[in-house]
């Protein structure tokens, strides 16, 4: 019997992996959480959590008898370089409190590592599984830590399971504060304004993962038998790489009237130092791993869902807490 807890549950991929659990475990066994009540009322069981704080989430496993974490409160790369102290807590100390209390209580942990372990000296191309992680970011650090915690607990029993994700491309919730926002910005904008000005330059290439592939993903790792997952630090995980420029192309396929133009700021040195091309044929041989969505189909369903008619001007989007 799964009795799930999602920490950072209304953040871009907690939004779209709720439904997906709720609709293969039962409604009132997936128990979101977050560190503020959230703008939505969509949840039958929701639960004001710091991650930080290990007493309250050991009540709250207590009370719920949960086996199963979804560990998504996290703070991204863009917004961790501007509030570090709180990256550097809810990273490296939440993620602990949760193996701890995993380890505690015999919990299967679902941790979403990412891209952002890589750096400057690592290979750009089909970065392999096992390689160099110098990262540019707080973000990074704070997740070859996590990655290295994973391991570190693996070998204590505990049945943790992590993705190193790329940037997410999805419609129902915004992204809150990474370095791969642009690629979901831009739909945005070229259905609100016909224009993006995008902080990245157009010959920025990025790996990148529809939603649908992400959750997919998270849901098969997390099903697989446990004798298949032989990494248990993190698994490099790819579906499509593109440019700004080709994302910029395959939009104007559909849209042909809409332009980009370009502002690089500070994030273009974070996307400068991630690789292109990721290298998952481990996740691939390990557990079978295949992802269903390239651009064109990414693109052509981004722009059929996003719902520009609920966006308003002035509406507040959504900030840390919102997590991975
Ligand atoms: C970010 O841009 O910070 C995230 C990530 C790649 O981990 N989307």
């Amino acid at each position: 019997m799964n009795k799930i807890l999602v920490t950072g549950s209304s953040g871009q991929l907690g939004s779209d992996l709720v439904v997906a659990l709720r609709q293969h475990y039962g409604m009132s066994n997936v128990i979101e959480s977050g560190w503020r009540i959230p703008s939505h009322n969509r949840s039958l069981i929701y639960e004001v959590l710091d991650v930080t704080d290990r007493t309250q989430l050991q009540k709250l496993i207590e009370h719920y008898q949960i086996d199963t974490i979804y560990h998504l409160a996290g703070v991204l790369s863009a917004k961790g370089e501007q509030h570090p102290d709180r990256c550097w807590d809810v990273n490296i100390n939440g993620l602990r409190n949760i193996l701890e209390v995993a380890k505690a209580f015999k919990l299967q942990v679902f941790f979403p590592s990412s891209i952002a372990v890589f750096g400057p000296h690592t290979p750009k191309l089909n970065t392999p599984q096992i390689t160099v992680e110098d990262p540019a970011t707080l973000y990074g650090i704070t997740k070859v830590a996590g990655e290295l915690l994973c391991h570190y607990y693996a070998q204590r029993q505990v049945d943790v399971r992590s993705l190193r994700l790329p940037g997410i491309i999805s419609y129902s919730a915004p992204p809150g504060g990474g370095t791969t926002d642009f690629a979901v910005e831009i739909f945005h904008a070229a259905l609100q304004t016909g224009t993006y000005t995008c902080f990245v330059r157009p010959e920025t290439r990025l790996p990148m993962m529809y939603i649908s592939d992400a959750i997919r993903a998270i849901l098969d790792i997390m099903q697989a038998d446990a004798a298949a997952i032989k990494i248990r630090s993190s698994y490099n995980i790819a579906a499509v790489s593109f440019s700004v420029a080709e994302l910029v192309a395959e939009i104007q396929k559909h849209l042909p009237h809409f332009t980009c133009d370009y502002a690089p700021d500070f994030r273009q040195a974070i996307a400068d130092s991630w690789p292109s091309v990721i290298d998952d044929s481990k996740a691939r041989a390990d557990w079978g791993w295949q992802h269903q969505y390239n651009l064109a189909a990414i693109v052509e369903e981004m722009l059929a869902k996003v719902d520009v008619r609920s966006e308003e001007p002035g509406v507040e989007r959504q900030e840390i807490g919102a997590l991975r």
